[in-house]
This record gives structure tokens, C-alpha cells and sequence, in this order.
């Protein structure tokens, strides 16, 4: 029996998703690395021996074509696809954007994991790592599509535990403060990279994806018996999402 464990990582084509499909190949795992954008993840899958398998988590059809490349047995699930669309205030909010965000980081986790659940619970130990953020904890002006979005994100995670407390899947969230990614904050800001970098001014060291893929590996590499229920990750200049340590 192939005893080679097994790690499905989605919106692996940039960012957090590609760090985390890079350092789990690192530790053994052989990765599904999804994402829209097939070119990136073929390159990615190329370079760490894993599978690159298209997907758009928002789209049924798309999520079962996941499931049928995995097979009936995984042992990691790395709900990382989401993002933020715009930072306007609630009075001038665009509802396309809102609808985005709730399409992709509540909707699309819960149709890979509800896709991928009978793999993980035949593993007999299986992990779901959702990736949230700090923004699932707090609010911000300009923030609310997003931070209602994560704080869906955090809900389902701990729904999802309860739900399963008696299979042998652990369930367990990731939050994120201020990471400074290639595409983020030029996603957010629709391409305005004056915007996207203002986010980190001054900011000696902001966290990298690396950083937060190094967490994820550490957190779905515990024993079976041990669930980290939760872990929040900030530079040490975020002390909180408005205390911030900026210099010159
Ligand atoms: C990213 C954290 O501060 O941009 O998930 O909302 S923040």
C-alpha cells in the first residue's frame, strides 16, 4: 500500500497556497495543487512532483473535477483560495465585490470540504485547514465585505469541528494578520499598486507567505490526537489590526 500522504492545497497558484504546497512537498506530501490559472500551478506542480488539477472553488462542477483527481483517500485539505475585493465603506459598498468574497471564501470552502470530506475521513486521520485571517476576528472601516466574509470563514471552521467530533478529521483555522503577498493587496485594490504597498509603509518586516505556510505545515503535521483548534499569526509590528509599529 502506498503509503505516501497526501495534501490537496487550494488557490495554490500564488501567494500563501504556493508556499504551503512548496513546504508541504518538503515535508513528504504528495501535493494536489489547485487554483484557476493552470499555467502557474503546472509550473508548480512540476517543480515539487505534485498534481496540478484546474479548479474554481466557486463552481460545483468544477470542485467534483477535484475530487475525481484525488481519488477515494486524502489526508490534508488546505482551504486557502479567498481574498478581499475593494475596502469601501458599507454606504458606498459594490455588492458584486460582497458577493465575490462570500462566493469564495465561505461558499467555495464549504463545496471542496463537503467534496473532499469522504477522502479525508477514509485516511482515517484526516486534517481540513482552513485559512482565514485576523480580519475574522475584528472590524475596520473599509473592511466589512471581507471581515464578514472571514468571520464566515471562522464560523464554518467551528462548526465543522463540532459536526465532526466523532470522525477522525480535525478541523483547524489559521488567521493571518498582515502578510505581505504578491497579489493581496493589488487584488483588493483592483490593480493599484500605490494602494497595495501603502498597506505595509513603514512596516520593517511584514509577514511573508512563507512564514504563514511554515505555521500550516507545523499545524497539520501533529499528532492525530492533537488538534490546533485555531492559530493567530501577525508580524510583531501588528500588535493589533489598528496598532501598528511604522517607521520613517
Ligand atoms: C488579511 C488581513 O488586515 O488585510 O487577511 O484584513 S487584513
Amino acid at each position: 500500500m502506498d503509503q505516501t500522504r497526501t495534501a490537496v492545497v487550494t488557490g495554490a497558484s500564488s501567494g500563501i497556497g504556493a508556499a504551503t504546497a512548496r513546504h508541504l512537498a518538503r515535508e513528504g506530501f504528495h501535493v494536489y495543487c489547485a487554483a484557476r490559472r493552470a499555467d502557474r500551478i503546472e509550473a508548480l506542480a512540476a517543480e515539487i512532483g505534485g498534481t496540478p488539477v484546474a479548479c474554481d472553488v466557486t463552481d460545483e462542477d468544477s470542485v467534483a473535477g477535484l475530487a475525481s483527481a484525488v481519488g477515494d483517500r486524502l489526508d490534508v485539505l488546505v482551504n486557502n483560495a479567498g481574498g478581499a475585493f475593494g475596502a469601501s465603506p458599507v454606504a458606498e459598498a459594490d455588492s458584486d465585490d460582497w458577493r465575490r468574497m462570500f462566493e469564495v471564501n465561505v461558499i467555495g470552502l464549504m463545496q471542496v470540504t463537503r467534496a473532499l470530506l469522504p477522502a479525508l475521513v477514509a485516511s482515517r486521520d484526516g486534517v481540513i485547514l482552513n485559512v482565514g485571517s485576523t480580519a475574522g476576528r475584528i472590524a475596520y472601516e473599509g473592511g466589512a465585505g471581507y471581515t464578514a466574509a472571514k468571520h464566515g470563514t471562522q464560523v464554518v471552521n467551528e462548526t465543522l469541528r463540532l459536526e465532526l467530533y466523532d470522525q477522525p478529521v480535525r478541523v483547524m483555522e489559521i488567521a493571518p494578520g498582515m502578510v505581505k503577498t504578491e497579489e493581496f493587496g493589488l487584488v483588493r485594490f483592483g490593480g493599484d499598486e500605490e494602494k497595495a504597498q501603502a498597506v505595509y509603509a513603514g512596516v520593517a518586516e511584514p509577514l511573508v507567505a512563507d512564514d504563514v505556510a511554515d505555521a500550516i505545515t507545523w499545524m497539520v503535521t501533529r499528532p492525530a490526537h492533537v488538534s490546533i483548534d485555531e492559530l493567530v499569526i501577525r508580524p510583531k509590528a501588528q500588535a493589533a489590526q489598528h496598532k501598528v509599529h511604522r517607521q520613517g
